[in-house]
C-alpha cells in the first residue's frame, strides 16, 4: 500500500521552532505552512478557479455536509470526482460535517451511532455516522479527507468533553475501518479534541496517533476561547504529534492567528474568514483591517492597501470599491474577496520564507507592530 500523501519537512526556523515543508499529494505538492481558501459548496465565493491559481492559492477546501445535501456525492461522483466537476485540478480537502452539523442545523442528537439532525435547508431528518461521512468524502475524491468528529461548544464541561473525546477516538476508528484499501487514493487525518483540558487534549492526540491517521487536525479550537488559551492548547497538543506528519488547525485564518499558529508547528490553516469578511465590505490589510463600506472612504482614492499588489490595489480605488459593496454590486465583492484571500496566501508565503531565513519571531513583531495588536 502506498500512501495518497506524505509530508517533507524542508527546516525547522531556529529562531520560532515553526516547520517548512511540502506536502506531496495526488493533485501536486502544497507549500507548507499554507493557508487554504474555503470553497464549501464546490465554489470559492465569488471566485473562477482561475482566479484562485492567479492569486496563488496552491489547495482549496470544501465540505461535506453542504455537498451531500446539494448536489450530493453521487452527481460529484458522475461528474468524476470535485476536482473536474468545478474545474479545479490543484489538492483538494473536505471537511468531514461533524463540525457544519453542529453550527448549522438544529435539533441534533448524538449517540454512539451519529448524529441525527435535520436538513437545514429542506427540514428532512437525517442521520451522519463516521462510515457515511467517509463514504462520501470518498465518492466527492478530495486528496485529504477528515475524520467525524464532534466539536463541543465553547465552554463545555470537564465530564462532557471527556465522554466526547473517547467517542471520537472511537469514531476515528470506525473512519479508518471505513477508510480500508483506499489509503493509496485519499489521505484521512483524525480530529484532536478534547476543549482547553491539557489532559484531554493528550489523551485525543495519543488516541489518534496509536491509529496511525497519515495527518492529524487540531479541531475544537477558535470557537469563542481566548487567543491566550488557543495558543496554549496548540502549543501543548502539538507535543503530542509525530513530527513527520501535516498538522492542521482547523477554521483558523486571522492573521494573527495564522503567524502564531505557525510558530507553534501547525502547517495547514482554512477558514471562511476572508471571503465572508470580504463580502460584509471589510478588508485585511497590512495596517489592519479596514471597513471599506465607511463614510471615511468616501474620496478616498488609495488602493485598499497601499502595499498590496494584487489585482484588486493594482485597479480599484478604496471609494470605488465602497460605492459598488453599499450598491450591493456583486463586482464589489468579488474585488474584496479577492483582496483578501491575496493577502493571507502572500502572508503565508512571508512566513515560510521567515522560516526558511529563521527569523520568524521578528517578522512576527513587526507584523503585530504594522498591523495593530488589538486589530486582528
Ligand atoms: N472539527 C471539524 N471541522 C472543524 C472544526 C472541528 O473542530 C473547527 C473548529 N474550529 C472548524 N472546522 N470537523
Ligand atoms: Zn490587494
Amino acid at each position: 500500500m502506498t500512501a495518497a500523501i506524505s509530508y517533507e519537512h524542508i527546516k525547522t526556523c531556529r529562531q520560532s521552532g515553526a516547520r517548512l515543508g511540502r506536502i506531496h499529494t495526488p493533485h501536486g505538492v502544497i507549500d507548507t505552512p499554507i493557508f487554504m481558501p474555503v470553497g464549501t459548496l464546490a465554489t470559492v465565493k465569488m471566485m473562477s478557479p482561475e482566479e484562485l491559481k492567479e492569486m496563488g492559492a496552491q489547495i482549496i477546501l470544501s465540505n461535506t455536509y453542504h455537498l451531500w445535501l446539494r448536489p450530493g456525492e453521487d452527481l460529484v461522483a458522475e461528474a468524476g470526482g470535485l476536482h473536474t466537476f468545478m474545474n479545479w485540478d490543484r489538492p483538494v480537502l473536505t471537511d468531514s460535517g461533524g463540525f457544519q452539523v453542529f453550527s448549522l442545523s438544529d435539533l441534533r442528537d448524538i449517540d454512539e451511532e451519529g448524529v441525527r439532525f435535520r436538513n437545514h435547508i429542506s427540514g428532512e431528518r437525517l442521520f451522519l455516522t463516521p462510515e457515511k461521512a467517509t463514504r462520501i468524502q470518498q465518492s466527492l475524491g478530495a486528496d485529504m479527507i477528515m475524520a467525524f468528529d464532534e466539536c463541543p461548544p465553547y465552554p463545555a464541561s470537564y465530564d462532557y468533553l471527556r465522554d466526547s473525546v473517547a467517542r471520537t477516538s472511537r469514531w476515528a476508528e470506525r473512519c479508518l475501518e471505513a477508510q480500508a484499501g483506499n489509503d493509496d487514493r485519499q489521505a484521512l487525518f483524525g480530529i484532536v479534541q478534547g476543549g482547553e483540558y491539557e489532559d484531554l487534549r493528550r489523551r485525543s492526540a495519543e488516541d489518534l496517533v496509536s491509529l496511525d491517521f497519515p495527518g492529524y487536525a487540531i479541531g475544537g479550537l477558535s470557537v469563542g476561547e481566548p487567543k491566550a488559551v488557543m495558543n496554549d492548547v496548540l502549543e501543548q497538543t502539538v507535543q503530542h504529534l509525530p513530527t513527520d506528519k501535516p498538522r492542521y488547525l482547523m477554521g483558523v485564518g486571522s492573521a494573527d492567528a495564522l503567524i502564531d499558529g505557525a510558530i507553534r508547528g501547525v502547517d495547514m490553516f482554512d477558514c471562511v474568514l476572508p471571503t465572508r469578511i470580504g463580502r460584509n465590505g471589510t478588508c485585511m490589510t497590512s495596517e489592519g483591517r479596514k471597513v471599506i463600506r465607511n463614510a471615511a472612504f468616501t474620496r478616498d482614492f488609495r488602493p485598499i492597501d497601499e502595499a498590496c499588489d494584487c489585482y484588486t490595489c493594482r485597479n480599484y480605488t478604496r471609494a470605488y470599491i465602497r460605492h459598488l459593496i453599499k450598491s450591493k454590486e456583486s463586482f464589489g465583492f468579488r474585488l474584496t474577496s479577492y483582496h483578501n484571500l491575496y493577502f493571507l496566501i502572500e502572508l503565508m508565503g512571508k512566513i515560510r520564507l521567515a522560516i526558511k531565513e529563521d527569523r520568524l519571531l521578528d517578522f512576527r513583531a513587526s507584523f503585530f507592530e504594522q498591523y495593530g495588536f488589538n486589530r486582528p
